[in-house]
């Protein structure tokens, strides 16, 4: 099955049959071509932008680009090859986008309606932010947020906190956080925010920003309307404002994404049943599928290395299906006890849905 839409010129060398192009700037993975390794191949992983990416130049010298560091005791920018010489770190993340599962929600909300796919699990590589931190002389008195700012362009005329990527997390959040300059063992690709990238494993995708440019030890979050208003947990009909929480530290979901080939039928017998588990805040521990549709449930077998408490596992039951309609479902519980739970928190936005539920799959088999 090859795309409808064709893929933008920054994203040419993503596997077209491998993704659902939704626009320029909002392309997902097909639930069948996450691969079963657990660790997403970049050409298959799933892109969104909030607003167009910098040009391609940026990555003509891509150690040349320049951080700024402020809001720390010694405020100073570095270029990525005087970062390289801070420290190295890697950390094996699921990137998630807040809205991926927002397709499922029956009130419709606006934005993307992404399904499953809005959601890979990559090696990013780059300097710990606390490398950083020591090399300014650590944080200036009273900040509690690192808020990063994205190197898009602000065209001429708007008011640039009505558009500009720019995102606060609490500092209770950037223990394991780094500036990735790799991913997958690869030159991280304008696409996925090279050359250099804001990594804040366990929090949902937004929090990472691409094309860093500055990243600012805060008293306050931003203002830009991306942390004010938009990433939320507002109720339905009421627009996001910081009264709500924000989008950051993600939940556990998982779901099965094979057999999951859209309209082939699956061979009666014994079936594998796979899919991704993550646990959000802390390590996938126990995953459970279930054949119909959430009445009984078997303990699935947790595939792939384990890469830690950030990343996603692979996980695998073996069915004897006889020939039939089956929803496959599958809840994980990660290391605090925190299970998947059926039904989604439902929000204004169709953020964070991590509902079992919606996230079933019905196969026949034949
Ligand atoms: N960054 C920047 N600079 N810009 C933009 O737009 N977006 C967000 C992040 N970061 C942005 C940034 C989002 S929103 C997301 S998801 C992510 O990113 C994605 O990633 P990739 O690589 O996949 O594309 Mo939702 O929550």
């Amino acid at each position: 099955v090859s795309s409808a839409k064709p893929l933008p010129p920054y994203a040419k060398w993503k596997d077209a049959d491998s993704m659902i192009v939704h626009s320029a700037n909002t392309i997902e993975t097909r639930r069948n071509a996450f691969g079963s390794s657990g660790i997403t191949p970049l050409d298959r992983l799933y892109i969104r932008n909030n607003i167009a990416p910098p040009s391609e130049d940026i990555m003509k010298d891509p150690d040349a680009w320049k951080l700024e560091v402020s809001g720390v005791k010694s405020p100073r920018s570095f270029t990525v090859a005087e970062l390289k010489s801070l420290g190295l770190a890697s950390v094996t993340i699921v990137l998630q986008c807040s809205g991926n599962g927002r397709g499922f929600s029956e009130h419709k909300p606006s934005g993307t309606q992404w399904t499953v796919g809005a959601a890979g699990c990559v090696i990013f590589t780059g300097v710990p932010v606390k490398a950083v931190l020591e090399a300014t002389g650590g944080m200036a008195d009273g900040m509690v947020y690192m808020t990063s700012t994205g190197g898009e362009e602000i065209p001429p005329g708007l008011d640039p906190k009505s558009i500009m990527v720019e995102r606060s997390v609490p500092v209770s959040g950037i223990e394991d956080a780094i500036l990735a300059w790799e991913a997958n063992g690869e030159p991280l690709p304008l696409a996925h925010g090279g050359p250099l990238r804001v990594i804040v494993p366990g929090y949902a995708g937004v929090n990472n920003v691409k094309y860093v440019k500055h990243v600012a030890f805060t008293k306050e979050q931003s203002p830009a309307n991306i942390q004010q208003s938009s990433y939320r947990f507002s109720p339905i009909g009421v627009k996001g404002t910081p009264e709500f929480d924000s989008i950051w530290e993600m939940d556990p979901k998982s779901w099965v994404t094979l057999p999951s080939d859209p309209g082939v039928p699956v061979k009666a017998g014994r079936v594998q049943i796979s899919g991704v588990a993550m646990g959000g805040m802390s390590e996938a521990k126990k995953v459970e599928v279930s054949v119909n549709g959430g009445k009984d449930w078997q303990e699935a077998t947790l595939t792939g290395p384990d890469l830690g408490k950030y990343a996603w596992r692979g996980f695998v039951l073996a069915a004897d299906l006889k020939p039939g309609k089956y929803e496959l479902a599958s809840r994980v519980t990660n290391a605090d006890g925190t299970s998947q739970p059926e039904m989604r928190k439902e929000n204004n936005r169709g953020y964070m849905n991590n509902s079992w539920r919606d996230h079933m799959v019905t196969i026949d088999v034949a």
